[in-house]
């Protein structure tokens, strides 16, 4: 007699990427190639970003984002945060992995340690409360960090126009948020893995490209 489980077609798996890093790191320059390596096999992947990724949070994107003279308090900017984020990921992205498509995020949460943590100073284990609550258990299955020193960053992007609420903040918040992110990536080195992208294009994309190419290759990962 067969079993339940013989016969029927097996279940394919969503798995969830993020890029992180802090003012022109690059990440959308990589995030080209990471799509691009994933289509070379065979891998078709959803893009998105934080904050933001469903009409709710793009608003709730632009409320963050915009210079404003009113000041913004630190406790009403994370809850902004997290209430872009549960929307993204119950309206978006568990959808998605639930049918068995990748998800790939400009940001996640992060993020929210670097800057809403150690940028403005919010208690950390008060971030990892509210994200138990809002999105309990749920973690990408691979980040990329991409790290550059923030003068080189800045100088990147330095020739762009108008600055954003977080482009503005003064170079010892940038400095807290790099040191914050490369603290994750030595704590959790399964999940993300640190990319030095202070090195050329050409350097940074294959180091990227390796990067994807050892994620696919782990057990189960493209099942
Ligand atoms: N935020 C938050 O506070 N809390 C949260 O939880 C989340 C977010 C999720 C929006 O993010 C803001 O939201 C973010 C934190 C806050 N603010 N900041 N800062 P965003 O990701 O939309 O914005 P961004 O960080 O400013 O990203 P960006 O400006 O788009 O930069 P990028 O994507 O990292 O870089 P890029 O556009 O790919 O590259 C920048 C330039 O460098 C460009 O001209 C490239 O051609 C060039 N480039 C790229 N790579 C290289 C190399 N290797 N060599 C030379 N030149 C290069």
């Amino acid at each position: 007699m067969m079993s339940a489980s013989e016969g029927a077609a097996p279940v394919r798996r969503g798995r969830f990427i993020t890029v992180e890093g802090g003012e022109g790191a690059g990440k959308s320059t990589q995030i080209d190639v990471v799509k691009r390596v994933l289509a070379e096999q065979g891998v078709v992947v959803l893009n998105t970003r934080e904050p933001g990724g469903t009409p709710l949070a793009e608003e709730i994107r632009s409320l963050l984002l915009a210079p404003r003279t009113e000041p913004v308090t630190d406790l009403a900017e994370l809850l902004l945060v997290f209430a872009a984020r549960v929307q993204h990921v119950e309206g978006f992205i568990k959808p998605a992995l639930e049918r068995g498509e990748w998800v790939l995020s400009d940001r996640f949460v992060d993020a929210t340690f670097a800057y809403q943590g150690a940028g403005r100073g919010v208690n950390s284990e008060l971030i990892d409360r509210l994200r138990q609550f809002v999105i309990p258990d749920f973690r990408p299955h691979f980040t990329l960090l991409l790290d550059i020193p923030v003068s080189r960053g800045m100088e990147r992007v330095g020739a762009r126009g108008a600055h954003d609420r977080f482009e503005r903040e003064e170079r010892g918040f940038h400095e807290r948020v790099r040191d914050c992110y490369l603290e994750i990536a030595s704590s959790e080195p399964d999940r993300m893995h640190l990319i030095d992208a202070s090195l050329p294009l050409a350097d940074v994309s294959l180091a990227v490209r390796q990067a994807v190419l050892g994620f696919l290759a782990r057990p189960g990962v493209l099942q």
